[in-house]
C-alpha cells in the first residue's frame, strides 16, 4: 500500500496535525531531490504544526527527477523523512507540499503560471553547483554552456534554472508582481551571489532592461545548508517501509539527526519565521558557509576520494581506521580552522562534532556520492584554503593531498586496476586531459590547466604545482591508505 493520508501508520510516526488546506504554496521549490525533501521542508513542516503557519511548497523538477514527482503526485503529495543513528529511526509524515510540477512532464506554462502567483515570495533552489551554469573558479555565467546558449537564444522556452528563474521574473515584471526572493540552498560560498551573478548576467543577454530591475527588484539571500542527507538505496527504502509498518513511500528518505540552517534576512516580500524552529536568521552567512564549506565538504571530499582508492566505500568506513580520522581532524583544525573569519564558534567543537556526525554507521555514505562532480566542488572546499596558506606561508599537507587524490580519483581506476565510473559536467574533458598525459608529474600539470577548477593564479604557482606533485607522486607510491597514514599530523 502506497503512502497516503489514510495510511494506517505506526503511532510513532509524526504526521502532519494541521489543517494542509491552509497552506499557501508561497515558496516555490526548485530541485526536488533528498536534501530538500529532508532540509528545508522540515523546517516549514515544523512551523505548519508548531505555529499554525501558512507557509507551503510548490516543489519543481526541471531535468531529472520525473518519476519522483509522479510519485509525490500519485501519494498525495506526502512523503516521508526518516532521522536515523545507530540507537534507531525516528519517522515523520511531511505535508507542507501544496503542489509538484515537472517542467517536462507537466509542461512550462504550469510552471511559470505557478512562479507568477502574486502571492509568491520565495523561490528557493537546490540544483547542486553544476545546476547554476557558472565557473566554479570565478563565478561567471558560462556562456558557453549548451543550456545556457539555449536560453539566450530563446529566453521563453528556458531549460537551465537561472533561465526559468529569468522567466518567471519577467513575466512577474511585465505584469506589475513583485518579484520573489531567490534563495540558494546549494554548498557554494556567497550561493546568493552567486545565483544573482548568473541570473543578471543572462539577463543582460536577453534584455538589459530586465537586467536592470532584476538588479534592482529582486533578493538574493544566501544561506549556509547542513544535513548530512545520503542517497536513497533499496536497502534504505526496506527500513523505512517496516518503519512505516509495512506502507510503501518511493520517495522517502533518510537522514542523520543533526541539522543546521544560517540564511541572510533578506526576503523583502516576507519570509515563513523560520527562526522559531531552530534556523538562524543573519545579516551575513559568508562566516558560516565557509566554516561549513571548508570544515564539513573539504574533509568530506578528502574522506571521499582517498576513502575511495583505499576501498572505504563510506564515511563511517573511513572513520574506522583511525589514520584517517587523525587526518580528516588536523585537516578541520590545522589546515581549514586558520583559514576562517567567523567569530565566536568553538572550531575545536565544531571538529569533534563533526567527526561524529561522520562515524554515524546508519548513515551508510558512500565516498563514491560525495566523490561526484568534483570541478565544481574543489574550489570551495580545498582551493580557496589552499590560497589563504600561500599568502599567509601556512602549510597545507592535507589539501595538497585531497587535491592529488581527486586527481588519481579522476585518473578512472583505482588501485586495484579497476574502472571507476566519474561523474562529472567536466568528464569528457578529465578523460580528455588523462588519456593525454602521461601518469605522474604530467598528469597533475594537465589537470591544472582546468582553470574554470583552478584559477589561473594556482598553476601559476610553484609552492603549489610542487606541493600537489609531490603529494601524487606520494599516492602513486604508498597508495592512498599509507600516503594518509603517512601525513604530518602531529601538531592538531
Ligand atoms: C557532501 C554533502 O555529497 C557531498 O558533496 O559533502 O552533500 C554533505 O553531506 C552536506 O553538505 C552536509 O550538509
Amino acid at each position: 500500500m502506497r503512502l497516503s493520508s489514510d495510511s494506517a501508520l505506526p503511532a510513532a510516526i509524526a504526521r502532519p496535525g494541521y489543517p494542509r488546506e491552509r497552506l499557501q504554496p508561497r515558496i516555490v521549490h526548485l530541485g526536488f531531490g533528498a536534501f530538500h525533501r529532508a532540509h528545508q521542508a522540515l523546517y516549514a513542516e515544523k512551523l505548519a504544526n508548531e505555529h499554525a503557519s501558512d507557509w507551503g511548497y510548490c516543489e519543481i523538477s526541471l531535468q531529472h527527477g520525473q518519476q519522483k514527482i509522479a510519485d509525490l503526485q500519485r501519494q498525495e503529495l506526502l512523503y516521508s523523512v526518516a532521522e536515523m543513528d545507530d540507537d534507531g529511526w525516528q519517522g515523520r509524515v511531511i505535508g507542507v507540499v501544496r503542489q509538484a510540477l515537472h517542467l517536462q512532464a507537466d509542461g512550462l506554462a504550469a510552471v511559470l503560471a505557478a512562479m507568477t502567483r502574486p502571492e509568491v515570495a520565495i523561490v528557493s533552489l537546490t540544483v547542486s553547483e553544476k545546476g547554476y551554469c557558472h565557473h566554479p573558479a570565478g563565478g561567471d555565467l558560462m556562456t558557453d554552456h549548451p543550456d545556457i546558449a539555449h536560453d539566450i537564444a530563446h529566453p521563453l522556452q528556458p531549460r537551465s534554472a537561472p533561465g526559468l528563474i529569468l522567466a518567471a521574473l519577467r513575466l512577474r515584471r511585465e505584469r506589475g508582481l513583485p518579484a520573489f526572493a531567490v534563495m540558494s540552498c546549494d554548498n557554494m560560498p556567497a550561493n546568493g551571489q552567486v545565483t544573482r551573478t548568473v541570473i543578471t548576467q543572462l539577463a543582460q543577454r536577453q534584455d538589459a532592461g530586465l537586467a536592470e530591475w532584476v538588479r534592482r527588484e529582486a533578493a538574493f539571500p544566501s544561506t549556509m545548508v547542513d544535513r548530512i542527507v545520503p542517497a536513497v538505496t533499496p536497502e534504505t527504502r526496506r527500513q523505512l517501509q517496516s518503519l512505516l509498518g509495512g506502507i510503501d513511500d518511493e520517495i522517502g528518505v533518510a537522514c542523520e539527526p543533526f541539522s543546521q540552517w544560517v540564511i541572510e534576512d533578506n526576503f523583502p516580500q516576507g519570509r515563513p519565521a523560520w527562526e522559531r524552529v531552530g534556523a538562524e536568521l543573519v545579516s551575513d552567512v559568508l562566516p558560516y558557509e565557509e566554516m561549513k564549506l571548508r570544515m564539513l565538504n573539504g574533509s568530506h571530499s578528502f574522506l571521499a576520494y582517498l576513502g575511495y582508492l583505499a576501498g572505504y566505500q563510506h564515511i563511517s568506513d573511513c572513520m574506522q581506521d583511525a589514520d584517517f580520522a587523525r587526518a580528516a581532524r588536523h585537516l578541520m583544525l590545522a589546515e581549514q580552522a586558520p583559514t576562517l573569519r567567523l567569530q565566536g564558534v568553538d572550531l575545536a567543537q565544531y571538529a569533534d562534532s563533526l567527526l561524529q556526525r561522520y562515524r554515524n554507521r546508519a548513515l551508510k555514505h558512500r565516498t563514491g556520492q560525495i566523490a561526484m562532480d568534483g570541478t565544481q566542488k574543489l574550489p570551495q572546499r580545498l582551493l580557496d584554503a589552499i590560497r589563504w596558506h600561500l599568502a599567509h606561508g601556512g602549510n597545507f599537507a592535507c589539501l595538497a593531498l585531497g587535491v592529488a587524490g581527486w586527481m588519481r580519483y579522476v585518473g578512472g581506476r583505482d588501485e586495484q586496476g579497476r574502472a571507476i565510473a566519474i561523474s562529472d559536467p567536466l568528464s569528457e574533458r578529465l578523460a580528455d586531459l588523462v588519456a593525454g598525459s602521461e601518469e605522474g608529474r604530467p598528469r597533475v600539470l594537465a589537470l591544472l590547466q582546468l582553470e574554470t577548477v583552478f584559477g589561473r593564479d594556482l598553476p601559476d604557482t610553484p609552492v603549489f604545482v610542487n606541493a600537489v606533485c609531490e603529494a601524487y607522486q606520494r599516492l602513486l607510491a604508498l597508495g592512498a591508505k599509507a600516503a594518509v597514514a603517512a601525513l604530518p599530523t602531529h601538531a592538531s
